[in-house]
């Protein structure tokens, strides 16, 4: 065949298709094309008794190319009805699967007659992930193959199973023990013997008893409470359509349905937020298989929550953790508050009493620091204190063997300054876990000037080993997220010494899809916390000269209004449930007098949005043009997967395309008028300004 991706080949009477397009062989318009012309060349083979149907590589088909989605008139007909030729084909076809069936790839596996599959494979339908559904007959295939209730849990969670569940479950017929390759053609080989009709996925009864009208009932209540992940509704009719309607009436409305999501903003933007997590991945100037260094071990400073929250991520995959705490008290609480976590995972039924034990095993406590020595990596994760900081990072820079790696968790101090205290910076880098640190995805792996670049690659690396989503960032106060968090809750404050309430404040942003408003966001972090950084800051001369910046927290602090942990913040707390205060309604509007700021009762909840994402999205421009970030994607990346972005908004920077970048200009313009620009809150960065002149998207920009 012309076609090398795929190859159609006839072994001693087995007809084989062989499909090459690295790395996970995913449906390109090639691949799809070289698809047609092998089974074109199948049904003219008269000599052939089955076919085979093999991917070569890592994987068989891991879906549809993603990125052939934006192709204006993408359409999944043409596959779909070559997956109909294999299904409606007199002669067997087996699947022989490895790696991730995933998506298409399944679709494809599901229209062949046969299926085999290596033990390690896994399969499922990813799509929902990406705001879609499958779209090549895999809702009407799953259904007929697994009954409705599985089918329906594996397309609206996208979550994979194993080789043996998948068997148990009946998509696959066999597991392979090895070679799946040899032992397709032989199961070919016996289907032809045997001489029997195929059995084919498109002629089996759906089941339609009670469990089926239970688990579309259930699961169209469910999706009815998403309305901005439109590809649940549309997994469910599809699936309705596979219990009521024929085969082909089906596929033609999941072909509609797939058409529709595809060019739905919450599919564009999961679909950008699906490529941008792996380009975030690439260091510029680096090649991706540049040299790292080994990291079978891990040290880190500080059992608190952080401290705990990290070691158990390193745990989680098996690497040995030394945890050093200043005192035994300490030492002992945090590995009691990780064993706790552990255990609640194990009362959910995620992790067996086994795994706890195994994971904690890893995890050794010690009060001296010169069990550091034979770590390959140490993380610090103090307490938040330059000085505090300073001290270990010196101890570190002694105790550590040549070759180790030395990280911090700072979230907002100057990398650069921490390393020049090891007395040897190019050991050493930012690793920024969120809170709690064995949850949140993102890292932000801080590159220092001086950090040596298989520090930066083995960070990197590292982060994503314990399947976190790294992106870096030069050094800056705050990083990417903390910094454009800045001018978030800049105006969050404004706002309440203006007139708005909390309540009011976090309704509006929450309504914006965000997890949590601001004031919410920071009683949880803790409002001692934030107002520390700002004193920080203001020690350090980095605040602007605005007596009235940052007032709030620093008097919420001064009254030792904490946030959730002292029951009070910027509400009260019955347990955890956050309650409208008065209080905070006298201490703002003191605060408010005090600064000689006019109070309004006309806050709208648009006001409310533009004043706190205009600027964090000028900010964000602002980064890019420093060079801090790389690029857009990265910076959506980070408040997705650690700020609580709404993914189905695809990211600040892809917001503001949306929005479009002349209206944010005008709109901070606006508020430069309305507000006065004394302290240059409002002036949009120079990148901003020069983009919405000359009407270009932030998302296409790169750094020349
Ligand atoms: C679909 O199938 C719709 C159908 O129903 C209808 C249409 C036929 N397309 O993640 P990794 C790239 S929708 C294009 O770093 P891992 C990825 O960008 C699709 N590219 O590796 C990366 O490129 P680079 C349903 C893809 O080992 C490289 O492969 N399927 C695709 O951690 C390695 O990826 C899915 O949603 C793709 N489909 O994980 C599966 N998949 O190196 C999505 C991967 O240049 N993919 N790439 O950055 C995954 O879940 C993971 O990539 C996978 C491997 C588990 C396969």
């Amino acid at each position: 065949m012309s076609l090398n991706i795929v190859r159609y080949e006839n072994g001693n009477g087995i007809g084989l298709v062989l499909i090459s397009n690295p790395p996970v062989n995913a449906l390109s318009a090639e691949v799809v094309a070289g698809l047609r012309k092998a089974v074109d060349i199948f049904e003219a083979d008269t000599s052939a008794k089955a076919l085979v149907l093999h991917c070569e590589g890592r994987t068989f088909v891991a879906g549809g190319d993603i990125a052939n989605f934006e192709t204006p008139n993408f359409d999944t007909r043409p596959f779909s009805s070559l997956l109909s030729r294999l299904d409606e084909s007199p002669r067997p076809v087996v699947a022989t699967l490895h790696g991730t069936v995933l998506g298409g790839g399944l679709e494809l596996a599901m229209s062949c007659h046969h299926r085999l599959a290596l033990p390690d494979t896994r399969l499922g339908m990813p799509e929902v992930k990406l705001g879609l559904l499958p779209g090549s007959q895999g809702t009407q295939r799953l259904p007929r193959l697994v009954g409705v209730p599985l089918a329906l849990d594996l397309m609206l969670t996208g979550r994979f199973i194993s080789a043996q569940d998948a068997l148990a479950a009946g998509i696959l017929d066999e597991i392979a023990s090895d070679d799946s390759l040899a032992l397709g053609i032989a199961a070919a080989e016996r289907l032809a013997e045997a001489n029997l009709p195929v059995r084919r996925s498109s002629t089996l009864n759906v089941s339609a008893d009670a469990a089926t009208r239970q688990a579309l009932a259930e699961a169209t209540a469910r999706a009815a409470k998403k309305p901005n992940y439109p590809a649940l509704g549309a997994i469910v009719r599809a699936v309705e359509a596979a219990v009521n309607l024929p085969f082909s009436d089906g596929e033609e409305m999941e072909a509609r349905e797939f058409d529709q999501l595809r060019l739905s903003s919450t599919s564009r933007a999961l679909r950008h937020l699906f490529f941008a997590e792996r380009t975030a991945a690439r260091i510029p100037g680096l090649s991706r298989e540049g040299a790292a260094r080994e990291v079978h071990s891990v040290g880190i400073v500080g059992a608190g929550t952080m401290g705990g929250g990290i070691a158990m991520n390193f745990a989680n995959v098996g690497i040995p953790v030394v945890l050093v705490e200043a005192t035994d008290e300490a030492l002992k609480r945090g590995l009691s508050v990780v064993r706790n976590n552990y255990e609640a995972s194990a009362a959910k039924g995620k992790l067996s009493k086994e795994e706890v034990e195994k994971r904690m095993s890893l995890l050794n406590g010690s009060l001296d620091y010169g069990s550091l020595a034979s770590c390959d990596l140490v993380v610090e994760a103090v307490f938040e204190d330059f000085y505090i900081k300073k001290d270990v990072c010196a101890r570190l820079g002694q105790i550590c063997k040549k070759g180790a790696i030395i990280a911090t968790n700072t979230s907002t101090l100057d990398v650069d300054l921490l390393a020049e205290a090891t007395g040897r910076p190019a050991d050493v880098v930012g690793m920024h876990f969120f809170s709690p640190a064995n949850v949140m995805r993102l890292v932000e792996v801080v590159r220092g000037a001086r950090t040596a670049p298989d520090v930066l690659t083995t960070a990197m690396r590292l982060a994503r080993r314990i399947g976190k989503v790294p992106v870096v960032s030069g050094v800056c106060y705050g990083f990417i997220g903390n910094r454009m968090l800045d001018p978030y809750i800049r105006e969050m404050e404004f706002l309440l010494l203006e007139g708005a309430e909390p309540q009011q404040i976090d309704n509006a942003i929450e309504s914006l899809g965000m997890a949590m408003g601001p004031c919410r966001m920071s009683d949880l972090s803790g409002v001692d916390i934030g107002a520390k950084v700002v004193n920080g800051r203001l020690e350090a001369g980095e605040l602007p000269p605005d007596p009235s910046y940052r007032v709030v927290v620093r008097k919420l602090f001064a009254l030792g209004r904490c946030g959730q942990k002292t029951k009070a913040g910027y509400y009260r707390y019955d347990g955890r449930t956050p309650l409208p205060d008065p209080k905070i309604v006298d201490i703002c509007a003191d605060l408010a007098r005090e600064h000689g700021i006019a109070r309004r009762r006309d806050i709208k909840d648009q006001e409310i949005i533009e004043r706190l994402m205009y600027p964090l999205i000028n900010e964000g421009i602002q980064i890019l043009d420093e060079g801090i970030a790389y690029r857009p994607g990265d910076i959506d990346v980070v408040w997705t997967a650690g700020y609580g972005f709404p993914d189905y908004r695809g990211g600040p920077m892809f917001m503001a395309d949306q929005i479009g970048l002349s209206e944010i200009k005008n709109t901070l313009d606006h508020y430069a008028r309305m507000r006065g620009n004394q302290f240059g809150y409002w002036t949009a960065s120079r990148l901003l300004e020069s983009l919405a002149a000359t009407g270009q998207r932030i998302s296409a920009w790169t750094k020349q």
